[in-house]
């Protein structure tokens, strides 16, 4: 017999709003960051005019048929859903003094299907999205007033689902910043470091505010932080690539030092101090910094290499985000490198480095799926990659590592995130959609859909 996974282990999916809800001008929803960018984060802004479409309008259309998704979710025996909250649903424009009715009522209704299923929802405040208005009109995240917006925002879902949530996220991959300004802190993407790191200020004083928010309103809740498990190995074993790595760990490890132990690195300071960067603090800053988050949550989906050659990075970089491939590790069809045991790695890294409960809120093999004649989808990729990823994750926690829980990305086929694809498919259940818009939306099981079945009734046994 396997060994099995605690009791209480929470599992799971996880979903974000803008990949899966469409219904994008509904129930007096606003224009959000992600509608201006149609094909995806990837993708640059597009203006929006009367009568052009995107593929995330309607989305897989969750918003409408959510109830059939949960029922669905519920038979694979989830006891868990990362969902996020859509903030233009909630403030339209951002700048409201009182909330939108239509859109608290929406997610009132999602939490009561959910709580009749018996599954908990995990809550993401923004995930790669904030209202279009405070682009527009304030210059994003750059300016400190969003501040005060985002902590109305929190504060008015925190006391609105206080009886219904109880787990919570601030800003997905909050450390996605440096690559994809505009998703991350609403800023431009020919912006200035020194600008973005500003930015993130101001993000990372808003999200120690929702923590203080969170604990003075619900405090039998725990909220966490969530970052991109980016983790990066040495090209080589020269001490230059050694030290190179550890310096490129923590360009995103930073936000989880800030975030789990209240203040800014030493290491920060000094590229700060290096690079001419002066950011503009004020003194209560260092007080919303010290609430510190209860948990950490991560996604994996891959690792990278580092090497201090620049030529060798020119010649050999090509993965996403520009890292350098590891010649070790075989790639999915987007070129995102497989890496099971990277994932016990982190888990380790992360547990030494904070001590703080975890939470693998991402994980999942984007691919091409092709129903067979009669329409099954036989996705045994999908069940190798997450079956790996389960079995490393399993050998954490027997190293000592608290792990709360694990919520596969996408359980059901969304758009992507990097590109608006919707032939990257990540789901246990395959959705009846294509690129140009076409297609039934209807649900189908797939071959994987069994598969976590069993895993899940086994707890993890059956790995
Ligand atoms: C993470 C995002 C998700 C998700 C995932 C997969 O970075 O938090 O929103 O989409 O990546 O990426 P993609 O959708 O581009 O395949």
């Amino acid at each position: 017999m396997s060994k099995t996974f605690p009791d209480g282990f929470l599992w799971g999916g996880a979903l974000a709003a803008n990949q899966v809800e469409g219904a994008w001008l509904e129930g007096g929803k606003g224009i959000s960051t992600s509608d201006m960018q149609p094909n995806g984060i990837f993708g640059g802004v597009v203006e929006r005019t009367p009568g052009d479409r995107s593929i995330k309008d309607v989305a897989i259309d969750f918003y409408h048929r959510y109830p059939e998704d949960i029922a669905l979710f519920s038979e694979m025996g989830f006891t868990c859903l990362r969902v996020s909250i859509a903030w233009t649903r909630i403030f339209p424009q951002g700048d409201e003094l009182e909330p939108n009715e239509a859109g608290l009522a929406w997610y009132d209704a999602l939490f009561d299907e959910l709580a009749r299923h018996n599954i908990q929802p995990m809550v993401t405040l923004s995930h790669y999205e904030m209202p279009w208005g405070l682009v527009e009109n304030y210059g994003g995240w750059g300016n400190r007033k969003l501040i005060t917006f985002f902590e109305r925002y929190a504060r008015t879902v925190f006391t609105r689902y206080r009886d219904k949530v109880k787990l919570w996220l601030t800003f997905n991959e909050i450390n996605m910043s440096l690559h994809a300004p505009l998703t991350g802190v609403g800023l431009q993407e020919d912006c200035t470091t020194e600008d973005i790191y500003q930015a993130i200020h101001h993000q990372l004083v808003a999200s120690g505010m929702a923590v203080k928010a969170c604990h003075e309103i619900i405090p039998d809740a725990k909220i966490g932080n969530m970052l991109l498990g980016g983790l990066m190995y040495p090209l080589s074993c020269k001490p230059a690539d050694v030290f190179a790595t550890l310096q490129e760990n923590r360009t995103w490890l930073f936000f989880g030092d800030v975030q789990c132990r209240g203040e800014y690195p030493g290491y920060m300071r000094r590229y700060f101090r290096d690079n001419g960067i002066v950011l503009q603090t004020e003194p209560a800053d260092d007080e919303a910094l010290s609430h510190t988050v209860d948990f950490i949550s991560f996604s994996y989906y891959m690792t990278g290499c580092v090497t201090a050659d620049p030529e060798l990075v020119e010649k050999l970089r090509g993965n996403i985000l520009d890292m350098v491939p590891n010649p070790h590790l075989e790639s999915s069809e987007w070129g995102w490198q497989i890496d099971p045991l990277g994932l016990r790695t982190l888990l380790n890294v992360l547990w030494d480095r904070y001590q703080k409960p975890l939470f693998i809120v991402e994980n999942g093999l984007g691919a091409q799926d092709k129903p067979d004649a009669d329409g099954h989808i036989h996705d045994d990729y999908r069940i190798s990659y997450i079956n790996d990823h389960l079995v490393q994750a399993r050998e954490a926690i027997d190293d000592g590592v608290e792990l709360m829980g694990y919520t596969a990305w996408g359980p059901i086929d969304l758009i992507s995130a990097s590109k608006a694809e919707v032939n990257k498919r990540y789901g246990f259940i395959y959705v009846d959609l294509q690129q140009d818009g076409s297609g039934t939306l209807e649900r189908r099981r797939k071959e994987s859909f069994y598969w976590y079945q069993g895993v899940i009734a086994s707890h993890g046994a059956s790995l």
